[in-house]
């Protein structure tokens, strides 16, 4: 349950889920923007205009960082903030703000890990064909050449694009987050281009400064046979892990895709949106690998499946249902619910498969790899003394940490490890309906208020050793810490 010197313990946030401020600064709309105001979309028709009012409390919120003591902070960079059109001029106001954002954490000792892409696309540029036009691939690298001309004197650590398979799969297959396509082919068409505008994007980087760290995050899926002994369901299992991993990694490691993708699909697509050299430009492009870890899954073969879809995929797999399945090929797929506990988010509980799923990358990439996000939605309450005791967070919190430093133990090359998210805010589809945070945020005043889990954060990272479950409170203050 320790951790090695030099590992880094953060916390992770993205731009629309906490910046608001989405019409100053000189920013231009997303798609999210657009989606956001799509009737029936969002739970409560929320959006991220307000958000947590991060965009004019970042000092405070960093101020909050260096006193949970956090080492590393993931956030990243609106595109439409910087680049309003998503091609062209960039809006010197919107790069101002990360820039000073990088320099405050940079001042309170907290190392700067920037992602270019959550999710938050110009509206121009979607209109313009978004993932499913290369030409996107294009602006991507050039905005992600221009940002580490601006902050690469300072930021060493990037990723190109958070979870790429939920842009993709989610936002062009299922149709539940933005841009709202409900397409299996375009799903796989865009999965290509975003892979790349990763690729592009690395290469100009690179080239731009040779010293840095350019990654890629993606949410992995664990998807175990229901019977491990029948052939059928370990072939289900196997097509969920290339649409959902290995389809996200084999290409920038070794310059394919998995063997089974394009007979799995071929009655969907002949993949000639694969172009000549594009696999060629993918290997080799990429420093470390970001794994976001939530929950664990349960595939099955059934070929009586069909007519129940799209509903049993969306949901048995913790995203939100949309119009159409999220896993192109998976007509005789089934999602089966895993046992145990879940979270607010119907996700189950499973340290162990974090722990195998660091050993299974290490062994497939033998790339460095950050635990780039991981941690839980509950329904908090607020007790009269003011604190929040979300014991069932610290749990989580406790075994998936544990889960790290046992996979480190047995090789794994894990440097880091952020908690999502540092504090409440917009879970996309979900709106603000699904809390995450370490700490709470009051979205009628802005409060911020540690939770139980936060103070065994603090504690953990102090010590660069699990904190027993029996010592949290020790570590606890009544009332709660408040910004
Ligand atoms: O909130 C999201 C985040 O934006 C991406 N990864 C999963 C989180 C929880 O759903």
């Amino acid at each position: 349950m320790t951790f090695p010197q030099g590992f880094l313990f953060g916390a992770a946030t993205a731009a629309y889920q906490i910046e608001g401020a989405v019409g100053e600064g000189g920013r231009g709309p997303s798609i999210w923007d657009t989606f956001s105001r799509t009737p029936g979309a969002i739970t409560g028709g929320d959006s991220g205009d307000v958000a947590c009012d991060h965009y004019h409390r970042w000092e405070q919120d960093v101020d909050m960082m260096a006193d949970l003591g956090l080492q590393a902070y993931r956030f990243s960079i609106a595109w439409p903030r910087v680049q309003p059109t998503g091609t062209g001029e960039f809006n010197e106001e919107g790069i101002a703000f990360y820039s000073r954002l990088v320099d405050r954490l940079l001042a309170k000792g907290i190392t700067p890990m920037a992602t270019l892409y959550h999710w938050d696309l110009p509206q121009p540029l979607e209109d313009a064909g978004g993932w499913l036009s290369r030409d996107t691939a294009d602006a991507f690298a050039a905005y992600a050449t221009r940002m580490v001309e601006e902050l690469g004197d300072r930021v060493q650590m990037w990723a190109t694009l958070n979870e790429p398979w939920v842009s993709s799969f989610v936002g062009y297959g299922a149709g539940a987050h933005a841009p709202g396509h409900a397409d299996d082919v375009e799903a796989l068409t865009a999965a290509h281009h975003l892979l790349l505008a990763h690729s592009r994007a690395y290469r100009a980087m690179k080239a731009a400064r040779p010293e840095l760290h350019v990654g890629i995050v993606n949410n992995c899926h664990t998807p175990r046979p229901w019977d491990p002994s029948n052939p059928r369901d370990r072939a289900a299992a196997e097509h969920i892990d290339a649409l959902a991993n290995t389809m996200f990694h084999e290409p920038l490691t070794h310059g394919t895709y998995p063997a089974v993708l394009k007979p799995n699909t071929a009655h969907l697509t002949d993949w000639s949106f694969v172009h000549g050299g594009d696999l060629g430009e993918m290997k080799g492009a990429v420093d470390w690998f970001g794994v976001n870890f939530y929950a664990s899954h349960l595939v099955r073969h059934n070929s009586h499946k069909a007519a129940a879809r799209s509903a049993v995929a969306t949901l048995a797999d913790g995203h939100q249902a949309g119009a159409n399945s999220p896993w192109p090929g998976d007509e005789e797929i089934e999602f089966m619910a895993p046992p145990g506990p879940r979270t607010a988010m119907g996700w189950n509980v499973d340290p162990g498969a974090l722990h195998a799923y660091l050993l299974k990358i290490h062994r497939e990439t033998g790339l460095p790899i950050y635990v780039t996000e991981n941690g839980s939605a509950w329904d908090d309450v607020c007790d009269e003394d003011g604190r929040i005791r979300d014991g069932r967070r610290v749990s989580y919190l406790h075994d998936h940490l544990g889960a790290v430093a046992a996979a480190i133990a047995e090789g794994a090359d894990v440097r880091g490890y952020l908690a999502w998210s540092l504090m409440d805010n917009f879970e996309w589809a979900h709106g603000y309906a699904k809390r995450f945070g370490l700490v709470r945020v009051d979205y009628d005043t802005q409060l911020r208020t540690w939770k139980d889990s936060a103070y065994f954060y603090r504690e953990t990272i102090r010590r660069r050793e699990v904190l027993p479950l029996d010592q949290l409170e020790s570590v606890t203050e009544t009332p709660a810490r408040t910004y």
